[in-house]
């Protein structure tokens, strides 16, 4: 009797253990960068450091004038737990209201930049320092602001290899190729001195959306470059997937650093449709994505519950119709 129930106890203890070992190995799943460390761009994909296609997949802030609450540490966790993210774009204005060139205060900016910047790090994900042109147009009107600012960050970010630099957010306003050309040109060498290998991320014509142009017309002469197109896939359908089909057909790195479901002015209805349409091309490819914007802002594209006050943690029934979509993509579903 006593034997017996010596075993039992003994059976008991040794489940326990063993499932505690269970609990603590999935607390400690490797992080992203635990297992894809520096990332470099082969060919039209970006590839791990053991030269294996890797998908990048995250959020973009909105901008960190307006919503830098959301720049936190938890709220990454989250991002990355339960969403499967792997990367946070730090989305900040140059132009619009309190943007960094209008007004904002550049040391509080760079501060939330910095603090982004070390949580995405510290969770082992990877983070965009995104110089956010918009009403700007073209990337040359701010370019020695521009040469300041991504000195100083590269700089600063030297030794992180898990930061990328997006060069100018979306030139438009008849901004053509070969503007945006010369300016990455002058800018890419600044970078390229303090962070070698570090992948920068050019913009192209048309608020991000003409990849042909650099299809047709790549940077020379520098690895680690990749080229973006945004899509709202309310307003952009099969003309711009098309292009985007072509051009990374020809070899071209595209990066999707921003996008969402509703349309282009980041409202209006989700078209569930081409959503699906544009999630198949990017899983087909395994092209980067970054999602628009975490945020309550009462707008389509963000993608927390504007009633929601919660920074991070947030629960399915908090997230806007975006924020559920959006999630379920990131996690294959
Ligand atoms: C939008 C924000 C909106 C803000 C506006 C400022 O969602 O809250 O008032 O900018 O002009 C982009 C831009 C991105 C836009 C977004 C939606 O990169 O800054 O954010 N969008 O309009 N390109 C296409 C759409």
């Amino acid at each position: 009797m006593l034997r017996k129930n010596i075993v039992k106890i003994m059976a008991a203890a040794i489940a326990v253990v063993g499932l505690s070992l269970v609990a603590s190995n999935s607390s400690m799943a490797a992080t992203p960068y635990a297992k894809h460390g520096q990332l470099s761009v082969k060919g039209s994909k970006i590839v791990d450091k053991s030269g294996k296609t890797f998908q990048l997949k995250g959020v973009s802030t909105h901008g960190i004038s307006w919503f830098p609450d959301y720049v936190n540490k938890k709220a990454f966790k989250t991002l990355r737990n339960k969403w499967k993210a792997n990367i946070i774009r730090l989305a900040m204005y140059t132009e619009e209201y309190n943007g960094y060139l209008s007004g904002g205060n550049k040391d509080d900016l760079e501060k939330t930049i910095d603090k982004g910047v070390k949580a995405a790090t510290s969770l082992g994900m990877y983070s965009i320092v995104d110089w956010h042109i918009l009403s700007d147009g073209n990337p040359n009107t701010h370019k020695s602001e521009a040469k300041t600012f991504f000195e100083k960050m590269s700089k600063k970010y030297a030794n992180n290899p898990q930061v990328l630099y997006e060069l100018c957010n979306e030139p438009n306003g008849g901004t053509t190729w070969s503007n945006i050309k010369s300016y990455a040109e002058e800018i890419i060498p600044i970078i390229r001195k303090n962070a070698p290998k570090a992948i920068i991320i050019v913009g192209t014509p048309t608020w991000s959306q003409e990849v042909d142009k650099p299809a047709a017309d790549p940077i020379k002469g520098y690895d680690n470059i990749v080229y973006t197109c945004h899509f709202y896939a309310a307003t952009h359908k099969d003309d711009l997937r098309n292009r985007v089909e072509s051009a990374v057909k020809s070899g071209l790195p595209v990066f999707i650093s921003e996008f969402s479901i509703c349309d282009a002015s980041g409202n209006g209805a989700i078209d569930y449709a081409s959503a699906k349409a544009w999630k198949k091309l990017i899983n087909k490819y395994k092209l980067p994505y970054v999602a628009w914007n975490l945020s309550n802002k009462n707008e389509a594209s963000a993608l927390i519950k504007s009633n929601v006050k919660s920074l991070s943690g947030w629960k399915k029934s908090q997230l806007s119709a975006t924020g559920k979509w959006i999630s379920k993509m990131m996690q294959g579903k």
